[in-house]
């Protein structure tokens, strides 16, 4: 079965936290200061182009509006090849003393299997998702609770930050948020109508860092990782981006709308004007063939910008 929203992907913050949880301040962007020269990811140039927008090959969920597949024209743009790691993020942090949204609320959400804390650190277990835990004193830094911490994972991609952690990072970076349409083109690697990055074939634990077992309780590991994956884990795709799809999730610039694509511009389109909640693409450790198939180029999931989970990171294009 498929599930029709995306909960199953990553709790809100009301959701997978207690009730008790003071609010926190949203925070700012006061250290921006386009520093340029801290973020050192390597870039993929992604020529300009018209290409085929959305799901071609009628794998999407109903509700997420993949579809109809419309042409995009876009200019050309550099995008990081793989998400902003631990180690970008730490220079971020050691250069700003920026603080994220979980710090702030002092909780953020970790998937049960990878949980390192104390029962009494857990907040919260939204119903719907059960297999989602609101933890005290999970944050970027503690990225499956307190008694975790970021040893071996430098080159993992950073999680537990927000929408507005990344955008917080992007402007001390000098640098955005891809769009949607930006984060779709980049991922398709200059293929046409493909399900994949790499194209339509599929070998199991082989291409990108999804789940395999039953899902959520037994993961055989076939793919080497329970949780995040190295950056550079598995192959680039033909722009040479690393695990566009699977790995972490990657925050879009974008305002969420299951019907945008119906009227949507043609060029260089930018999401919807206003909404709710931030688009988020690509998929992450979790999917699941039988369960939450938006491992796929096309694959559509957002949540609320305060946001964060252990399966959520971001890549970041240049200003241009
Ligand atoms: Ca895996
Ligand atoms: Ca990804």
């Amino acid at each position: 079965m498929t599930t029709d929203d995306h909960d199953c992907c990553t709790p809100n913050r009301e959701v997978s936290g207690a009730a008790s949880v003071p609010r926190a301040d949203v925070p700012t962007t006061e250290h921006a200061g386009g520093h340029s020269g801290g973020h050192t990811l390597e870039q993929a140039e992604v020529p300009a182009q018209q290409f085929q927008m959305g799901d071609a090959d009628g794998a999407g969920n109903p509700g997420d509006g993949e579809t109809p597949v419309h042409a995009v024209s876009l200019d050309a743009f550099s995008m990081d090849v793989t998400t902003v790691t631990n180690a970008d993020f730490a220079t971020f942090v050691g250069d700003t003393g920026y603080r994220t949204e979980s710090e702030r609320f002092g909780y953020s959400a970790v998937f049960h299997l990878a949980l390192k804390a104390e029962l009494d650190d857990i907040l919260g277990q939204p119903p719907q998702t059960p297999w989602w835990l609101g933890v005290r004193g999970a944050n970027w830094a503690h990225p499956a609770g307190p008694q975790s911490s970021l040893d071996g994972l430098e080159q993992h991609p950073v999680v537990q930050v927000s929408w507005n952690d990344a955008q917080a990072y992007c402007a001390w970076a000098g640098r955005r948020l891809p769009t949607e349409a930006e984060w779709e083109c980049a991922a398709r690697g200059g293929l046409t109508g493909r399900r994949y990055p790499w194209g339509d074939e599929w070998e199991e634990g082989r291409r990108c860092n999804i789940w395999q077992g039953r899902f959520p309780a037994v993961n055989t590991l076939a793919d080497g990782w329970l949780t995040t994956a190295p950056v550079r884990e598995f192959t680039p795709n033909g722009y040479g981006l690393w695990q566009s799809v699977g790995n972490v999730w990657e925050w879009c610039a974008d305002w969420w709308a299951e019907d945008y694509y119906a009227s949507s511009p043609g060029q260089n389109p930018a999401g919807p004007a206003m909404g709710g909640q931030r688009v988020m693409r690509g998929g992450s450790y979790l999917c699941h063939d039988s369960y939450c198939n938006r491992y796929r180029n096309s694959a559509r999931a957002s949540n609320t910008a305060d946001s964060a989970a252990g399966n959520v990171g971001f890549r970041t294009v240049a200003l241009t």
